[in-house]
């Protein structure tokens, strides 16, 4: 297929890409480096456009293509408690633009990617597809827009659109304000790591690869106006994660910064990822004791990158303070 990705340069988006091009698939990205990294596609023949596709007239692209994959996204929450007028303009307002794209130029497909985070915070059980979407962040508020508008366009107008909905990814070329290379290279920097509140928070971690690889099954097998949940199957509370983190690391207990707690901070994400299962044969495949270890070394394996992605959130916090 000749595929669309928005945000490919990004984490998730970059490894998407890799996924893709290895199943046979044609790939151009657009992505407008407010958070992603033109280095995250080193290696990959993907053809990159720089351009914001928030912006009306940014995604005039006269190719031909077969789906868009719609990954372009701010995804970090406590950014979004700063200032969530970015979170808005890039979940609701770009995930528009990109309908409207999809919708002019009859593309036959779109995969919107989108976060558990929508349903909100859970204290037992696992929410299915048919819960609520109850946001309690202005960043998931947002992503919870645009999946909104996403289906509004299935109804309305017609379009294809699959919806998935991922847990907490991890692994290489996240950027390090998100909790596991955050505390990975904090250590490594001989810091403390600072885990917010009583550590006590529950996240269901899920390898990027398999995230990617789920996406690949939707993006094929899905069906149209469906959402489909992608968990990873291994749930920790924020302490159990540190303390696997310390040990890869082999630092001891003490290193741990107990701080101000997140505000609004969701206490649990679970989610059911039976439909997945069932209807696009999905199963993770990263053993997350194994997927913990190779993300630790990716990172300290690679400075250059390192320093690029330092490079990258000094200027989102320049750019956010201005
Ligand atoms: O320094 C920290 N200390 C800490 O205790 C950071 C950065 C995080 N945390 C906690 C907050 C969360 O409970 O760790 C947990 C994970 O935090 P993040 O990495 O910021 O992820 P989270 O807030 O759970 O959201 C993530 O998962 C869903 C992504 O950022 C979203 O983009 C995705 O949609």
């Amino acid at each position: 297929m000749r595929l669309l990705v928005t945000g490919g340069a990004g984490f998730v988006g970059a490894s998407f890409v890799r996924h893709a091009e290895r199943a046979g698939h044609l790939v151009t990205v657009v992505d407008n480096l407010s958070a992603g990294l033109e280095e995250n596609l080193a290696g990959t023949v993907a053809r990159f456009i720089k351009a914001d596709i928030s912006k009306p007239g940014s995604l005039a692209i006269r190719d031909t293509f077969d789906a868009v994959v719609h990954m372009a996204a701010e995804s970090h929450v406590d950014r979004s408690i700063e200032d969530p007028r970015d979170f808005v303009t890039s979940n609701v307002m770009g995930t528009l633009q990109v309908l409207e794209f999809v919708k002019s130029c009859k593309i036959p497909r779109l995969l919107q990617i989108s976060t558990d985070e929508v349903y909100g915070s859970i204290e037992e059980g696992a929410w299915t597809e048919r819960a609520p979407l109850a946001p309690r962040s202005p960043y998931s508020a947002s992503k919870a827009g645009g999946d909104l508008l996403a289906l509004s366009y299935v109804e309305t107008y017609g379009l294809d659109v699959v919806i998935t909905r991922c847990s907490n990814n991890y692994g290489p070329r996240q950027l390090p304000e998100k909790v596991i290379p955050r505390f990975v290279l904090a250590l490594s920097e001989g810091k403390n790591v600072p885990l917010y509140g009583d550590g006590l928070h529950v996240r269901d971690w899920l390898h990027v690869d398999d995230h990617c690889r789920a996406l690949l099954l939707a993006l094929e097998h899905g069906r149209s106006g469906r959402v489909y949940n992608i968990g990873g199957g291994t749930s920790l509370t924020n302490f159990d994660l540190t303390q696997r983190i310390l040990k890869e690391m082999g630092v001891a207990e003490d290193r741990i910064d107990y701080v101000e707690d997140r505000r609004g901070h969701d206490r649990r994400y679970a989610v059911v990822w039976e439909r997945a299962r069932s209807e696009l044969g999905y199963e993770p495949q990263v053993d997350f004791s194994e997927g913990l270890t190779s993300t630790v070394k990716w990172y300290l394996d690679n400075p250059e990158w390192v320093a690029a992605a330092h490079r990258k959130l000094a200027t989102i916090r320049n750019v956010s303070k201005s």
